[in-house]
Formats: C-alpha cells, sequence, structure tokens
C-alpha cells in the first residue's frame, strides 16, 4: 500500500503527539501526585443536609490539622467565608446535595469538582496569608456566576 510522504509525516506527528500526552498524565501523576482521587466516599445526595457527616458545617481543629466542610449547592457554598490558619493542612470536605458543581481557590492548586451522591476531599497546606476567591468552575444553572465565596489564611498567631 502506498502511503504519500506527507500523510505519513501527519501520521507520526500524531503517533508522537499521543505518545507525549501520555507521558505528560504519567509525569504529572507520578511525579506531582496530580491524580484522580483514588478515596471513594458516598452519600445520599437527597439526604445529605442532615447526615451527620454534613450537619456542622464549617472549620474544625483537628489533631493533625484543620478540617474543612462545605455544601456546594445552587447558588453558594456554605460557608460562604472560610477561615483558616496558613503553614496547617486544611482538609476540605464537599458535597452537592443538587447538581455538579466545581470547588476552585484561585491562586492555589486546590480545584475538586463536587458531585452528588459523593464527598470530595483533599488536604492542602496554604503557606502565603492572604484572601482567596472560591469560585464554582461547573457550570451549574442560571445562578452559576453568583457562586463564589471567599478564603481566609490567617498568620499563625492571630492576626491575618
Ligand atoms: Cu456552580
Amino acid at each position: 500500500m502506498h502511503v504519500d510522504l506527507y500523510e505519513k509525516f501527519w501520521m507520526w506527528l500524531s503517533g508522537v503527539l499521543l505518545a507525549l500526552f501520555a507521558a505528560a498524565i504519567i509525569y504529572t501523576a507520578a511525579a506531582q501526585a496530580i491524580q484522580p482521587p483514588s478515596h471513594v466516599e458516598t452519600i445520599d445526595p437527597t439526604t445529605s443536609r442532615t447526615d451527620p457527616r454534613f450537619v456542622s458545617l464549617g472549620v474544625t481543629e483537628t489533631a493533625d490539622g484543620q478540617q474543612v466542610v462545605v455544601m456546594a449547592q445552587m447558588f453558594a457554598f456554605t460557608p460562604t467565608e472560610i477561615r483558616v490558619t496558613a503553614g496547617r493542612p486544611v482538609t476540605f470536605r464537599l458535597t452537592s446535595p443538587d447538581v455538579i458543581h466545581g470547588f476552585q481557590i484561585v491562586g492555589s492548586n486546590a480545584n475538586t469538582m463536587v458531585i452528588p451522591g459523593y464527598v470530595s476531599q483533599y488536604t492542602i497546606t496554604f503557606n502565603r496569608p492572604g484572601e482567596y476567591l472560591i469560585v464554582c468552575n461547573e457550570y451549574c444553572g442560571l445562578g452559576h456566576h453568583l457562586m463564589y465565596g471567599t478564603l481566609i489564611v490567617e498568620a499563625p498567631g492571630g492576626e491575618g
């Protein structure tokens, strides 16, 4: 079968690109720990508002850091304002009772989908005190653009 020179060139180029994309995924997963969450925790979305895991929303101190429990729903994050301490691990636990939302903390690499029926969880340490914008980055309906919150990272020891 005759394959034109240019056709060969583009076939090889596409193959090389695919190999590069695969290599990038493998590299970031293995070396930079960027990977889909392995931790799968389910929750009934119809009762998540009264589920014991999501009854007290907000920040609690734990032995190894801070835990922030957030409910993402049309069209707000509860709580809207979150205060944590810089330099200590913060574990976010989120769920949605309605549709898929996003939870992205602008200026950090904290970014997760919040899917009804699941609990999204990740841990991150904020080293730079300041005010961070939290946005929903999954289109969730007519009020999507109103769905934002604030993360205040305070310097350890009080005044931030
Ligand atoms: Cu949203």
